[in-house]
């Protein structure tokens, strides 16, 4: 009898032409699943996230056997459940005949040195596998970053439309003539328009003895499995694709940016999980996306505004999260130190855009874009969150959380502390910008054009504020001259007033 590969799929690889099956025959292997505690309980992720991810699994493990692979599926509650990876390779092997070990490269670098250790304990070669649901392998990012002074999305994004070809003419130039069409992203929305909202997949037994475990098992942790809504299969996540495609994005491009009060989802996708876990594909979305374009079912601005944040953002952090290796999650450029409030993990705070962000995240697992940068990431950014407690946050409390995408966005996108890799700029803003792109200030206690007294806005002191308590590491970004400019020609009793506004709102958090 030959000997038998042993495949271990992660939760996060639950795609059915996964790279480690590539040329494989289901006689040849034993593929390997579990639940595990290691995974499970890292960070304290959100129930929801956590009965999304393990109802998934069992959902794959048993198609995958309905295509005639043999899977050995350990359950979380399996009394001989050794806890982690390794441990329950060793298991296999010990009831197996095992010659080989292949694996899709892991999503973090934390899993990555697990296996890096595994032939040299089992003695049994190990295949790793390139991920090849991304559009840019590691070398192809480096070697895109190589000699760059700075990183910047845009111009990898471009050799993305290339490589991809996605709306491009066939003179290889952009449809349309501009590559980018974020200045038409920017729509606030109106209270008044119905907004779509996402399908509610009802849950089978599978789900039922998922989200009965998770409850009993995590109840320590955040959020709240009342609202799951989640889809688990590859069918039901191309229902919502559909959907997507058909009802909502066409007016993805204009509203990209806005936010409304109890409107959690707006005209997003609410992708993203599946996207991060396996159950689609993104090229082949990204593709749709056109399709729908070139039918005139949608404008420009939504058809390239999705297949940028995708083909663009998506892969240009991935590549980061890669090339600044395991140590970037330690960066903290502005030597921020604050603990996270309480809030975050409550949503009771009178301050309302922040209480709207926080209560949806931990009802669905989900806030959008815009809530995750301009509002509680920015509230983190200008308080001086530590940036540990922030990045833990928003690994937790996401579904679509894995460490190489929420890294990067968290410490870089949001809370500039790799000192500008990502961004050219803080993404720091007063309430002024919130006002513009929400309705929240209109039903919040504080007041919006206020910078001091009782019913002032914090995030207008807390602004100032900032760029005053980060001057010397900030103040030669051409970027932030104009502000700088307004600081400093302030008179100094406004300055000293906004400065105590901002302490004694610190110091009461
Ligand atoms: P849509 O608005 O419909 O966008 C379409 C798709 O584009 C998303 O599904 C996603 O796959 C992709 N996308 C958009 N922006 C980004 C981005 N900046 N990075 C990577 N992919 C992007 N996204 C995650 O998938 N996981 C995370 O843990 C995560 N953490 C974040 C933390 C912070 C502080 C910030 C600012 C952003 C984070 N994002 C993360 C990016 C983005 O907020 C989410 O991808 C998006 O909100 C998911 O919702 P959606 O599917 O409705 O997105
Ligand atoms: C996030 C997660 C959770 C909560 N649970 C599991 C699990 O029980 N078993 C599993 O294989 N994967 C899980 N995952 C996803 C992994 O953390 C992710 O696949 C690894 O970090 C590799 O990137
Ligand atoms: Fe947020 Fe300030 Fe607007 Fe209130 S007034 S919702 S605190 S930005």
């Amino acid at each position: 009898m030959t000997r038998k590969n042993l495949i271990p799929i992660f939760g996060d690889q639950l795609s059915p032409n996964i790279s480690s099956l590539d040329q494989k025959k289901p006689d040849d292997c034993i593929i390997l699943m579990a639940e595990l505690d290691e995974e499970t309980s890292y960070v304290r992720h959100h129930k929801a996230k956590i009965a999304y991810i393990l109802s998934a699994m069992r959902h794959y493990a048993r198609a995958l056997q309905d295509r005639g692979w043999s899977v050995e599926y350990v359950k979380l509650n399996d009394p001989e459940n050794s806890g982690s990876f390794t441990g329950e390779i060793a298991r296999a092997i010990e009831r197996h005949d095992i010659g080989a070990i292949r694996v899709t490269e892991p999503g973090e670098w934390r899993v990555m040195a697990m296996i890096e250790n595994w032939e040299e304990k089992f003695g049994t070669p190990v295949t790793i596998c390139p991920d090849s649901r991304f559009l840019a392998t590691h070398q192809d990012f480096d070697d895109w970053a190589e000699g760059k002074k700075q990183l910047r999305m845009e111009f990898f994004y471009r050799e993305m439309r290339r490589k991809t070809m996605l709306l491009l003419d066939d003179k290889g130039k952009p449809e349309g003539g501009k590559w980018n069409y974020d200045s038409d992203n920017r729509k606030p929305a109106k209270g008044s328009e119905r907004t779509p909202q996402p399908i509610r997949f009802l849950a089978d037994d599978v789900t039922g003895e998922v989200l009965d475990l998770v409850g009993r098992r995590f109840s320590h942790h955040p959020g709240s499995l009342e609202h799951f809504h989640f889809a688990v299969t590859h069918e039901e996540a191309m229902r919502q694709k559909r959907h997507f495609l058909d009802e909502v994005l066409p007016r993805f491009g204009d509203y990209q940016d806005a936010m409304l009060t109890g409107e959690p989802f707006l005209w997003h996708s609410i992708l993203s999980p599946y996207i991060n876990s396996g159950l689609l594909d993104p090229l082949d979305l990204c593709r749709e996306v056109e399709g729908k374009y070139r039918e005139g079912k949608v404008p420009l601005n939504a058809a390239e505004g999705f297949i940028r944040q995708i083909i663009g953002w998506r892969e240009y952090i991935r590549g980061i999260y890669w090339r600044e290796g395991p140590d970037y999650v330690e960066r903290n450029f502005l030597n921020a130190d604050r603990p996270l409030p309480d809030f975050y993990y409550t949503g009771e705070t009178d301050i309302l855009c922040l209480s709207e962000a926080i209560g949806q995240t931990l009802d669905f697992a989900y806030a959008h874009h815009i809530q995750r940068l301009m509002i509680t990431g920015n509230f983190a950014l200008i308080a001086g969150i530590d940036p540990q407690a922030v990045h833990r946050w928003y690994l937790e409390v996401y579904a679509d959380a894995y460490e190489w995408v929420e890294l990067p966005n968290t410490l870089g996108m949001s809370l500039f502390a790799d000192g500008g890799i990502i961004a050219s700029k803080p993404y720091a803003s007063s309430g002024n910008y919130i006002n513009k792109m929400s309705d929240y200030c209109q039903h919040c206690r504080y007041d919006v054009k206020q910078r001091t007294g009782d019913d002032a806005c914090p995030f207008n002191s807390l602004y100032w504020d900032f760029l005053d308590r980060n001057q010397n590491k900030l103040q030669d970004n051409n970027r932030l001259a104009m502000p700088y400019r307004i600081w400093d020609k302030m008179d100094l009793d406004a300055r000293n007033q906004i400065r105590s506004q901002a302490k004694s709102f610190l110091d009461a958090l």
